[in-house]
């Protein structure tokens, strides 16, 4: 429930979780991010990430390479998986990136990405 589950979004290098996260970048980068659905959450459910302002290509699934490379701005998570995404910064500005799902959204599985001119 929403009184006693908490939703997050935490960068495993530093712990930061939701806005706290400081992640940037600059027009023209190509950055691969790793998309970790923890198989030990207390609810282990898929969550659908979306990126705004920039578009990816989803490169593999739990270290298996996908075979039908295309952009996209959202990718389900399954539970339990690793997702790598390779992101191409093409749009200056302060994006969110978040799970899909408004309760996960309004929760904490949120952050943004600040990318530079
Ligand atoms: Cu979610």
């Amino acid at each position: 429930m929403k009184k006693n589950t908490k939703w997050v979004l935490r960068d495993k290098n530093t712990g930061k979780q939701g806005f706290d996260i400081d992640f940037t970048a600059n027009v023209g980068d190509v950055k691969k991010i790793r998309l970790i659905n923890s198989p030990d959450s207390i609810h282990p459910m898929q969550h659908p990430f979306h990126l705004h302002g920039q578009r990816f290509i989803v490169i593999s699934e739990n270290a298996e390479m996908n075979s039908n490379l295309s952009w996209q701005d959202s990718v389900l998570v399954p539970e339990g998986k690793t997702i790598d995404i390779l992101v191409e910064f093409s749009n200056p500005g302060e994006w969110l990136m978040h799970c899909h799902i408004l309760e996960h959204h309004e929760s904490e599985m949120t952050s943004k990405i600040s990318v530079k001119s």
